[in-house]
C-alpha cells in the first residue's frame, strides 16, 4: 500500500536528509497552475539545501512517497479528495486518490521513516470553534506523530490564540525560528509569545531530546515567519478574512470544505496577493526544513 520513490528510498537507506511535503496545498489550497508550479518550487527549495524532497499523496489507493512531476500533474487534475489522517483507511480500502493534508502527510511520512516535513501553515482551531467544534485534525495528529513540521504558524483564517492554547494542551512543542511570536501566516506578528531558536543547530538537540531521550511521540512545530518582503498588511488581511468568513457563513460552508473555501475567497478578493504570500512562505519553510533535515542527518553521523 506504500510506494516509496527510488531516490527517496535510497536517501533514507543511506541516512541522507529527506523532507516530506504535502499535496492538499496542490489539490485544494492553490489555483491551477500555481499549485503545480508551487509543488515544483518547494521541491527545488528542499534540493537547494541539499536534501531530497518527498512529496506525498495518494493515487488509486497507493500511498505515494515521492511523487514524480507527471504523477503530481495527474493528481492535480483528478479533482480527488482532501485526505486527512482519519480518512486514510477508507481511501485505501476504496482505492481513491487525493491530496494529503498535514495530518495524513505526517502519518505517511512517519511510516516511511521521514522525520521532517514542510507546509505553508498547519490547520488549527477555527474561529467560533466554541459553536462549531471545528478544530483541524492536524493538531491531534501532530500530538501523536514524531516528526518536525515547519510552518508559518497556523493559517490566519483560524483563531490563533486558541490554536496556540491547543498546541500547548496537546504537548506539541512550538518554537519560533528567530522570533518569539507565533507568526500569523500572511503577517509576522500575532503578539502570542513562544520560545525562540536562532539557528538550526539549536533545533537538532531538541529533536533528539524529544524522541530519543524523553521517548515522546509528539511532533515539534517550528514556526517560521513569512519573508518580510512578502508580508501583507495586517489590517488588510483581517478585513479580507472577515469578509471571507461572512461569505462562508452565507454559503453554509462547513467541515473540511471550510479551509479551501476561505483560502480561495482570500485569493480572489486580494487579486492573488494572498496566494503570492502563501507560496513565498511555503518556499521559505521548505528551505528551512531542508536545512534542519541536513543538520539532523549529520547528527546521526551519516550525512
Ligand atoms: N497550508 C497552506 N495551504 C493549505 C494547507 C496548508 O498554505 O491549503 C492545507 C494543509 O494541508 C492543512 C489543511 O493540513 O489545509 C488544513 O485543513 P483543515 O483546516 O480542514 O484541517
Ligand atoms: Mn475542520
Amino acid at each position: 500500500m506504500i510506494e516509496i520513490h527510488e531516490e527517496v528510498r535510497q536517501a533514507l537507506a543511506q541516512g541522507k536528509p529527506v523532507v516530506s511535503l504535502e499535496t492538499a496545498l496542490v489539490t485544494h489550497g492553490l489555483p491551477f497552475p500555481q499549485n503545480l508550479e508551487t509543488a515544483a518550487l518547494l521541491e527545488q527549495a528542499v534540493r537547494k539545501e541539499g536534501a531530497v524532497p518527498a512529496t506525498i499523496g495518494v493515487m488509486r489507493g497507493i500511498l505515494k512517497v515521492g511523487l514524480t512531476s507527471a504523477e503530481l500533474e495527474e493528481l492535480a487534475g483528478l479533482q480527488g479528495e482532501k485526505i486527512q489522517a482519519r480518512s486514510l483507511a477508507l481511501v485505501l480500502a476504496k482505492q481513491l486518490s487525493g491530496g494529503t493534508t498535514v495530518s495524513a502527510t505526517i502519518r505517511i511520512a512517519c511510516l516511511a521513516g521521514i522525520r521532517v516535513m514542510a507546509t505553508g501553515g498547519i490547520g488549527g482551531v477555527h474561529r467560533q470553534a466554541e459553536i462549531t467544534f471545528d478544530i483541524s485534525e492536524d493538531l491531534t495528529e501532530l500530538a501523536k506523530t514524531p516528526i518536525l513540521v515547519v510552518s508559518a504558524g497556523a493559517k490566519a483564517i483560524l483563531d490563533l490564540p486558541r490554536t496556540v492554547e491547543r498546541l500547548e494542551t496537546l504537548g506539541i512543542l512550538t518554537l519560533g525560528f528567530r522570533t518569539d511570536e507565533f507568526p500569523a501566516f500572511y503577517t509576522r506578528h500575532s503578539s502570542l509569545r513562544i520560545p525562540s531558536v536562532d539557528v538550526v543547530e539549536e533545533i537538532v538537540p531538541v529533536m533528539h531530546a524529544t524522541w530519543d531521550e524523553l521517548k515522546l511521540e509528539t511532533a515539534i512545530l517550528i514556526a517560521n515567519p513569512p519573508p518580510r518582503a512578502k508580508e501583507l498588511p495586517a489590517a488588510m488581511v483581517e478585513e479580507l478574512i472577515a469578509n471571507a468568513l461572512a461569505a462562508a457563513e452565507e454559503a453554509r460552508v462547513r467541515g473540511k470544505d471550510l479551509t479551501p473555501f476561505l483560502l480561495s475567497y482570500l485569493e480572489k478578493a486580494s487579486n492573488g496577493k494572498t496566494a503570492i504570500t502563501n507560496i513565498a512562505l511555503a518556499e521559505s519553510n521548505a528551505r528551512l526544513a531542508g536545512k534542519i533535515a541536513r543538520a539532523y542527518a549529520t547528527s546521526m553521523g551519516k550525512a
